[in-house]
């Protein structure tokens, strides 16, 4: 299948605005799009739920647009809220129910009624499934995007009850950080794997860079200690690349001023160069 990259430049959802300048680092991959917000200066709750909607509803566009003409977008960069807009485009080309491998150290999972913050990095996966504010709700029509028993969370080691009790009941199957300690990699994978692929209208994967141990990956907005090894993760990406049910591909949460060294900027070169190999002039 035919892949194209898209950047996003989203950073309102979060507390740092650094993912602003993720789309630089795709400078030699040349993004066909570059998905941004109509405003830099972040706002309180609910009028940075408006800007979002607006930014969210080009990426829905392009999304579908790309998806009409039998392309596999890989979407890359800003924060995670970059997801709703995005995913909910991909799906209007099918019809809603989709499945998911959410690769994630946090559940995302907060709805406005549960999160503090009110932070909409924190929200995506919620709202994809249908738990979300009412003006996000009429952009994703009236069902949600993602099959909740299609749907896995792999890799999460910081959360709040109130995410982990809604997943939960909505039987999202959830394999946690500290089972991948017990358990192997490519056993997890594979489980979650079996499960999105089972969804009507194919799956996409959700790759959120915080799940990666922040020893290899220090430049995302929200770091927590332990987490994945890239080499360990990097065979399960490549599978990815033949399999016609994934319809679509994202990484977020690239935050290259939280970087060291360029650390996080190699790690994310070596992920996009799987799907999208750079042709040598
Ligand atoms: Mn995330």
């Amino acid at each position: 299948m035919k892949t194209r990259l898209l950047a996003s430049a989203l950073a309102s959802g979060g507390r740092d605005r650094g993912c602003q300048r993720a789309p630089q680092a795709l400078r030699p991959w040349q993004p066909r799009w570059i998905a941004h917000e109509r405003e830099a200066q972040p706002r309180p709750w609910p009028e940075q739920s408006a800007v979002a909607l607006s930014a969210g509803a080009s990426l829905y566009r392009r999304a579908a647009l790309l998806r009409r003409a039998g392309v596999r977008p890989l979407l890359v960069g800003g924060d995670h809220s970059q997801a709703i807009g995005y995913w909910s485009g991909i799906a209007a080309v099918r019809g809603p129910g989709m499945g998911m491998i959410w690769i994630d150290a946090h559940l995302d999972s907060h709805t406005p009624a549960s999160s503090d913050s009110h932070k909409l990095h924190g929200m995506p996966l919620a709202t994809l499934l249908g738990q979300a504010d009412e003006r996000w709700l009429s952009l994703l029509g009236r069902l949600p995007t993602l099959d909740a028993a299609h749907t896995c969370v792999i890799g999460y080691r910081s959360y709040e009850c109130a995410e982990y009790q809604l997943l939960a009941s909505l039987g999202v199957h959830l394999i946690s950080a500290e089972r991948l300690h017990r358990q192997s990699w490519p056993c997890a994978w594979q489980e979650a794997l079996q499960r999105a692929r089972g969804a009507r209208y194919g799956y996409g994967v959700s790759l959120d860079l915080d799940v990666f141990s922040p020893r290899c990956a220090p430049g995302v907005s929200v770091p927590v200690e332990g987490g994945l090894d890239l080499d360990a993760f990097l065979p399960s990406w490549r599978q990815l690349r033949w399999d016609t049910r994934c319809k679509g591909l994202e990484i977020a949460e690239y935050n290259p001023a939280l970087d060291r060294r360029g650390q996080t900027r190699q790690l994310l070169r070596r992920l996009i160069a799987v799907h999208l190999p750079l042709r040598r002039r």
